[in-house]
């Protein structure tokens, strides 16, 4: 469904972040009627709009044509669920953006390695001579990419995003995964992983992971698949070799890639089996595969004091993110492996942690408001109470060949402003140590 008529509808945006400006600026260019709420109490905007602070206004809501939620506001949210109730649309800012868009799109999800699989998207497209967007939960607003020249649209796309996109159709799709995240928001791993499944229902061709069937969509073929188990027609991982295979024969190295570990590995052939279906090439596949570090706090060393490895994997905000961490790093770990972990769980279940903490982790210091979930799954955990107080506590267990790791497996809302901030607050502590 192409296009929506939004001249003179009376439009409310609900939640005044990132998303939320700019679904306003696009909503007035179109000539609705735009107002916007948001919960916070004061919030200074130079916007010549009405805007309503505090509490959701349910009747004003009610009153509106079309609500337009921003990512972070749950639609369980009463006001939300009545305007809803008494018929009024209630859509995200990518269904906007699918409604307006264009170009083709690549769409990425699943509980880990998105950001990673979409910059691996955009560097093999741009290996390939093609111009390329890159917008959503990554940090860019979607609609912001919008009558821009370019050749294809790259997005990376959350749960809390796609439970309010519709009519996306993605020339093609991937769910790289799937763990328990967000269940505070939505529930039940099951609720999540039909919201992030939708990702594929208009979607051109799926791509889905071999070996994860919580990605695989009931009653659809997969137009192309990744997995480090053996396929002779997919991307797959030949041990022998320690390389990425393609329809039988390799595609590339890890020893050519800067990006290390397994997990890598299958962000790698994800992000090509996508581009696959934009026409990109394996020697552009190549190239952009193998030139792209990674981004900063996922599995980032920020310190080698006194031959300890310092290692900053902040993003880790869940359970499957710190497993691939302690996956990946283990074998490389030549001498005792110290874990930070804690911090809002957000319902998950931390025990698919419990073997490698047991078995891989020599320390295990815990922080934040379900710190104590993961302590309880090693005797001996030691309990802190703030991230420079961690950091201490491994300097003072760490010896040369060691390796200290912040990697969560919670998200960082407890304590810090946001992933960063607790990265960046990390790699400070370690810093101090050395003055
Ligand atoms: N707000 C309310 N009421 C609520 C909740 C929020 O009024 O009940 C208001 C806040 O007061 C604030 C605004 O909503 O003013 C914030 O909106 P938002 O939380 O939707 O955040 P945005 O700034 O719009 O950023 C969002 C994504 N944030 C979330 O999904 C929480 C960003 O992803 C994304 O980069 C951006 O849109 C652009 O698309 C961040 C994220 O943490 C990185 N994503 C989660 C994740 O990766 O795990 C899903
Ligand atoms: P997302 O955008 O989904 O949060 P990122 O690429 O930012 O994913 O990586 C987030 C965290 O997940 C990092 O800690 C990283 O080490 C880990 N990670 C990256 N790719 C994968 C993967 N394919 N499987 C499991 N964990 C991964």
């Amino acid at each position: 469904m192409q296009g929506m008529v939004l001249a003179d509808k009376k439009v409310v945006v609900v939640g005044m972040g990132l998303t939320g400006l700019s679904c306003v600026q696009f909503l007035s260019q179109q000539g609705a009627q735009v107002s916007a709420m948001d919960s916070r109490k004061e919030l200074t905007l130079a916007l010549d709009i009405p805007l309503y602070f505090g509490d959701f206004d349910a009747a004003r809501l009610c009153h509106a044509d079309l609500i337009v939620v921003s990512p972070g506001v749950s639609l369980q949210h009463p006001a939300i669920v009545e305007a809803s109730a008494a018929g009024v649309s209630v859509i995200g800012d990518i269904e906007l953006f699918a409604r307006f868009n264009t170009l083709p799109v690549i769409a990425i999800t699943g509980s880990n390695g998105k950001s990673t699989v979409t910059h691996l998207v955009v560097q093999m497209c741009q290996a390939a001579g093609m111009r390329v967007l890159m917008g959503g939960n990554i940090g860019v607003p979607a609609l912001d990419l919008l009558n821009q020249d370019a050749d294809i649209v790259v997005l990376e796309l959350s749960s809390f995003q796609l439970e309010t996109t519709y009519s996306l159709r993605p020339l093609a799709a991937t769910v790289l995964n799937i763990c328990d995240d967000h269940l505070d928001r939505h529930g039940s791993l099951e609720n999540y992983q039909k919201i992030k499944q939708s990702i594929y229902h208009h979607a051109q061709h799926i791509v889905v992971n071999r070996d994860d069937p919580l990605t695989h969509l009931a009653g659809r073929v997969a137009d192309a698949s990744f997995g480090l188990s053996p396929s002779h027609e997919q991307f797959s991982w030949d041990k022998t070799s320690a390389s990425i295979y393609y329809q039988g024969t390799a595609l590339l190295a890890a020893q050519d890639c800067l990006l290390v570990g397994a997990h890598n590995m299958l962000n790698i052939m994800a992000a090509a089996a996508l581009v696959r279906f934009a026409g990109v090439d394996r020697q552009a596949m190549c190239e952009g595969g193998s030139r792209f570090g990674g981004l900063p706090h996922r599995c980032q060393t920020v310190s080698m004091f006194k031959q300890v490895r310092w290692i900053n994997d902040s993003k880790a905000t869940n359970v499957g993110a710190t497993l691939a961490a302690l996956e990946g790093i283990i074998d490389a770990c030549a001498g005792q492996l110290i874990l930070i972990a804690g911090g809002e769980g957000k319902g998950a279940d931390f025990s698919p942690l419990a073997s490698l903490l047991n078995n891989a982790v020599s320390v295990l210091i815990t922080l934040g408001k379900d710190g104590e979930k993961i302590a309880a799954l090693k005797t001996g955990a030691i309990k802190v109470t703030s991230l420079q107080e961690a950091v201490s506590v491994a300097a003072q267990h760490a010896q040369a060949n060691d390796t200290v790791l912040l990697s969560p497996a919670c998200s960082s809302l407890d304590m810090f402003n946001n992933y960063m901030h607790r990265g960046e607050c990390f790699a400070q502590a370690v810093e101090a140590l050395a003055s």
